[in-house]
């Protein structure tokens, strides 16, 4: 059970804001902390409505020392997800399912700031949905590999200008790595000397980092319109078919290379372990969560992703996987303040599980070249 961050001490002054209650006539029955995500807090308002049936909406307090420019934030998100709902209508979808709807306050806002200057939003609550915290089958993987894919395709004319970099530099891994030296140097000492060994593990590979990032420079990647945060908690599933049914978290749909969504959905999605598993022989790469992954990855991308896009992909996900591992470990070293942790050596233990499926991919590197080769041809 996770604790309630005072910082959301006003949460009724921004459930009055959004003025749900009136709206539908409803009675609100509870306000509860939600789902795992590591950066946000999100809440349940569950309401009766005059029929007595319920009706749930989701509240969320944005992280503003993360997400530095809520109200910038929120255009991005209102702007993306009527793009997205104009092409689910046109396709005869149900816009009200398949994508995120951003609430609006009683003024009309997308977003209501409290007394103490804190952002709130709130969206439907999207119901008759699961979300995985773990891949159940390779089909679920799949299923959501291609609506990953098909999420990025329907953003591949969006106006990628006009969106505000929610948090400058998020998937540069050469900039990730400065500051993970930084934490190094100025981090504490006591945490320095238990991470030793994942220390040495990520600074051995500092080559490597800029791998992606100077494909990128020299033209050979195409800058797109991407999610760049598709771990599979990130996904809602229809409870009642099991099809991958709306992408979420839009916080950081920015421009990026199509690598960083495929290799972060792997790092997450392909493990035999959780992110925080401590038992690090749990943690390996299930080759065939890969192949599942990759196969419905390039048919929910239906044939745009370049020859030279594919041929990276296990790139992608190692790099993703090492940045996310150099993120963690740089919080653990700094004193565990960016990622939500709910035991002591939290981001250590995550930093370690990244690590060792670095580790893992680097021993089945043939093998996942070989099977991204079968699944695009
Ligand atoms: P964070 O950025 O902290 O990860 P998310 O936006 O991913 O926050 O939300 C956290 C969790 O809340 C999600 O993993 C999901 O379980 C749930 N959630 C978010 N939005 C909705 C929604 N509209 N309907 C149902 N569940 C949702
Ligand atoms: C965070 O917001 P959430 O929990 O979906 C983080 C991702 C990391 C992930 C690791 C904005 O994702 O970049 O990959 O944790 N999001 C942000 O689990 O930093
Ligand atoms: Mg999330």
């Amino acid at each position: 059970m996770s604790t309630i961050n005072p910082a959301c001490a006003r949460i009724d002054e921004a459930i009055e804001a959004f003025g749900i209650g009136s709206a539908i006539n409803g009675r609100l029955l509870q306000k509860d902390p939600y789902g795992n995500g590591h950066i946000n807090d999100t809440f349940r308002l569950r309401y009766e409505t005059p029929d007595h049936s319920e009706k749930n909406y989701i509240l969320q307090r944005m992280n503003h020392d993360i997400f530095r420019n809520p109200p910038l934030l929120m255009e991005n998100i209102v702007n993306v997800t009527e793009h997205l709902r104009g092409i689910i209508l046109s396709r005869g979808g149900d816009a009200d399912r398949e994508t995120l709807n951003v609430l609006k306050t009683r003024d009309g806002a997308s977003f209501f700031r409290d007394t103490d200057n804190n952002y709130w939003r709130g969206f439907p609550f999207i119901e008759r949905s699961i979300c995985l915290e773990k891949v159940g089958s390779a089909k679920d993987f799949y299923d959501s590999a291609v609506a990953f894919g098909n999420f990025q395709k329907m953003l591949a004319d969006y106006p990628a200008t006009t969106l505000h970099e929610t948090i400058p530099n998020f998937h540069n891994t050469p900039s990730r790595f400065r500051d993970f030296q930084q934490a190094v140097q100025n981090g504490d000492r006591e945490r320095a000397a238990l991470a030793e060994k994942e220390i040495a593990f990520a600074l051995d590979r500092a080559s490597e980092t800029a791998v992606l990032t100077d494909l990128l420079d020299r033209g050979e990647l195409p800058l797109r319109v991407t999610h760049n945060d598709t771990k599979l908690n990130n996904i809602l599933f229809d409870r009642d078919t099991r099809k991958a049914l709306c992408i979420i978290d839009l916080d950081t749909v920015m421009p990026g290379l199509s690598l960083y969504d495929f290799g972060d959905s792997i790092r997450f999605g392909a493990s035999t372990g959780a992110e925080d598993e401590i038992d690090l022989d749990k943690v390996t790469l299930d080759l065939s969560l890969f192949e599942a992954f990759t196969k419905g990855y390039l048919e929910g991308c239906d044939g745009s992703l370049t020859a030279r896009e594919v041929e990276m992909l296990p790139m992608g996900a190692k790099l993703m996987t090492y940045e996310c591992g150099i993120r963690f470990l740089a919080d653990f070293l700094t004193g565990d303040t960016y990622f939500k942790i709910h035991r002591a050596n939290h981001n250590l233990d995550r930093a370690r599980t990244q690590f060792k499926l670095v580790a893992d991919m680097e021993a089945k590197w043939n093998q996942m070249a070989a099977i991204v080769q079968k699944c695009s041809l």
